[in-house]
């Protein structure tokens, strides 16, 4: 046997290698391969619509004089999988011939007829309730599908793939594990049998990657590290002979996009770890808030920009990135363009990185304490929201985008979860437009010191918005051969950090408002034709799909936990047969900072992360005597803290699941308080 197989195998090699020349490799999927690389049409096969995340329909049935006509076609609740105030409901659903398949907060997967709601499958994800590693709400934003399978991630940082017929378990494999502090909320990518997937975990000092699994069985193929390990590409951004790049951040909260024809796979990176303190981190710090791109099959580093250096902010670049052709000086070029957290779009020739419009580096305001960078890139072209504070009462320094802070808080703009968060920003061909929803908020910004635990908060400051100060929203279109603002709506609500939007060939945006509405607007104008009120929270990107001649557009209503929108289980579709009306207006969110519901009094106990709401105080605000000793208590799945706003005032410390701490107030006054790690949780306590 032996010297038979010795005999045949320089044969079989040369014949192998003369199949490979001839034959082109056959795809695992070639209808979904070939969807994923066409226009949107009656099918929505990826999060992004296609492998551009351009989030644009060719559809045009519903169009700018008949949408005022739009109702809606059914509504349905999914069972109560993830409804809760502790739940976002920010997932694209994915419709192909007929069927809709869409992921909750709690990473259960329903499919649904998609002509009449009607559920025809459902996986329970059995979550463990008690993962501590939850940065910013249970969300999962969407799902990917090739091969009969349905593919994604879970906030146990596992990947998952379901038989598409039956919602059967086909295979599981962890990526990471949650107790390191790694997590998945973004919608992976399918392409050529490929599954390609992020992770989350920038705020408990991982180090990110890409990990690129074989979509068959599961196995891991390759990973690509954003934070360079020792002696590779970008080490020397970071300070030699440490390790502060191993725990640096810099993940991926996204789906990627590719270009099969230049075989590019590209994504974005989010902030540096420890958030807030840069002390330890001289250096740029690669790859944090950059985009990025790699050969698709093998994971190769190829390029990359990187947006800010040596982020001290939390400017993600969290918003996935979008692919397009467009013409620049009579000259076609391929772009890829990024909105981030500082409100700018960032525009580059995705064949080689460089900017397509123009971004300059200038210098920017320094602290050696922080070992600031000394220029940062500004791009050509408007910003999205406004880049500086104003000084409020209580605060003695306010400042602009890129300016540093230390111990004592300087206010700042953006922050939060803004500019653009993790909302997508359609595209369309026809206008040349982005479509950008960004987040208005002020936040004071302060470092201290946070030393790393494996599993724990790592981020090396604060960012609170301060009591009292406003809270709202901007809706752009950004002309994509200048970077400059065609129009510009200013909206009630923070819309950058889980809603985005979706554009047609029919000239329309629709958008969700966290107050519940869904809204159409003509997409050359900016013009508002139509407005729909869903019930619940609208804060997820739309999408557009087509069942046996009939155009729907569909949008998840289910709120989201960091806006504080109506939370919800549903989904809605759309067309123009629909039957259904407008639902009554849920509780609108708040549009100042600060601790919401009626004061109570004659209460000395607080308990915290209550009723499935998890982010929260309950009561919020309470009236005590002087000399009441309150009483703290943690009732929720993950740790949390009650700290006083004003530094070094009082603070319970990390409480555990079931941890009671308590604090006794004897001067009166009046008390806010935020929870550390969740800096957008607030209580009040009036002393008498
Ligand atoms: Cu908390």
């Amino acid at each position: 046997m032996r010297s038979h197989g010795r005999r045949w195998a320089p044969v079989l090699t040369t014949l192998g290698a003369i199949l490979l020349m001839v034959l082109p490799v056959r795809a695992a999927d070639p209808e979904i391969d070939r969807l994923l690389q066409s226009p949107v049409g009656k099918d929505w096969v990826t999060n992004g619509g296609n492998l551009t995340n351009q989030h644009y329909s060719t559809l045009k049935q519903i169009d700018t004089t008949n949408v005022s006509q739009l109702k809606g076609a059914w509504m349905t609740r999914m069972k109560g999988s993830g409804l809760g105030g502790k739940y976002s409901f920010e997932a694209s659903p994915l419709v192909k011939d007929g069927v809709m398949y869409v992921i909750t907060g709690n990473d259960d997967v329903f499919a649904l007829d998609a002509k009449t709601g009607q559920i025809l499958w459902e996986y329970w994800s059995g979550i463990d309730q008690k993962i501590s590693t939850v940065c910013c709400g249970w969300v999962n934003r969407g799902l990917a599908m090739g091969e009969g399978l349905l593919y994604f991630g879970q906030l146990d940082a596992a990947m998952v793939a379901l038989d598409m017929k039956t919602g059967k378990v086909k295979w599981k494999t962890p990526i990471e594990k949650w107790e390191n502090g790694y997590g998945i909320t973004s919608a992976p990518l399918y392409f050529d049998g490929i599954v390609y997937t992020g992770a989350t975990g920038g705020e408990f000092g991982v180090r990110g990657r890409l990990t690129a699994l074989d979509a068959r069985s599961g196995e891991v193929l390759w990973r690509w590290h954003t934070l360079p390990g020792p002696g590779e590409l970008g080490s020397d951004t970071w300070p030699p002979g440490t390790d502060h790049a191993m725990r640096g951040g810099a993940t991926i909260w996204n789906t990627p996009a590719l270009d099969p024809q230049l075989g590019l796979v590209y994504f974005a990176t989010g902030n540096c770890g420890p958030d807030y303190d840069g002390s330890m981190r001289e250096g740029d710090n690669l790859f944090c808030a950059s985009m990025v791109a790699l050969k698709a099959k093998t994971g190769e580093h190829v390029w990359h920009f990187q947006q800010v250096h040596h982020d001290i902010w939390d400017y993600d670049a969290a918003s996935p990135v979008v692919l397009f052709d467009t013409v620049i000086n009579g000259q076609p070029r391929k772009g890829i363009a990024e909105a981030g957290r500082t409100g700018w779009v960032y525009i580059l020739d995705r064949t080689n990185g460089k900017p397509l419009i123009g971004i300059e580096e200038r210098p920017v305001p320094q602290d050696p304490r922080q070992k600031t960078a000394k220029t940062q890139p500004y791009p050509i072209g408007d910003a999205t929201v406004p880049q500086c504070a104003e000084l409020l009462p209580g605060y003695s320094k306010a400042g602009c985008i890129f300016d540093p802070f230390w111990e004592e808080p300087v206010l700042l703009q953006p922050s939060g979860i803004g500019g653009t968060n993790w909302s997508p920003m359609p595209y369309s061909p026809d206008t040349g437009f982005f479509y950008v929803p960004g987040t208005v908020r002020t936040s004071a910004f302060a470092r201290y010191l946070n030393p790393y635990l494996l599993g724990l908060r790592y981020t090396g400051g604060t960012q609170a918005a301060p009591i009292g100060s406003p809270m709202w929203g901007t809706f752009t279109a950004i002309e994509g051969t200048t970077n400059k603002i065609a129009w510009q709506h200013k909206t009630p609500y923070r819309i950058g950090g889980g809603g985005g939007a979706t554009v047609t060939a029919g000239g329309l945006v629709f958008r969700g408002e966290p107050d519940g509405n869904f809204l159409a607007i003509d997409a050359k104008t900016g013009k508002e034709l139509w407005r729909f009120q869903t019930g619940f929270g609208a804060d997820a990107p739309p999408v557009v799909y087509e069942v046996v001649g009939e155009q729907f557009v569909a949008i998840a209503t289910g709120g989201n936990s960091l806006s504080g929108s109506p939370f919800g289980d549903a989904v809605w579709a759309f067309s123009l047969k629909g039957q259904l009306g407008p639902l009554w207006p849920p509780p609108p969110p708040a549009t100042v900072a600060g601790p919401t519901g009626p004061i109570v009094a004659g209460v000395d106990s607080v308990r915290i992360g209550a009723n499935n709401v998890e982010y929260s105080y309950a009561p919020g605000r309470i009236r005590i005597k002087a000399g009441t000793t309150v009483k703290f208590t943690n009732v929720g799945d993950i740790p949390h803290t009650a700290t006083a706003m004003q530094a070094g005032a009082w603070d319970t410390g990390a409480l555990a699941k079931d941890g009671v701490s308590s604090i006794t107030f004897d001067k009166p006054g009046n008390y806010y308080y935020i929870c550390t790690p969740h800096p957008w949780m607030y209580g009040q306590i009036i002393v008498e």
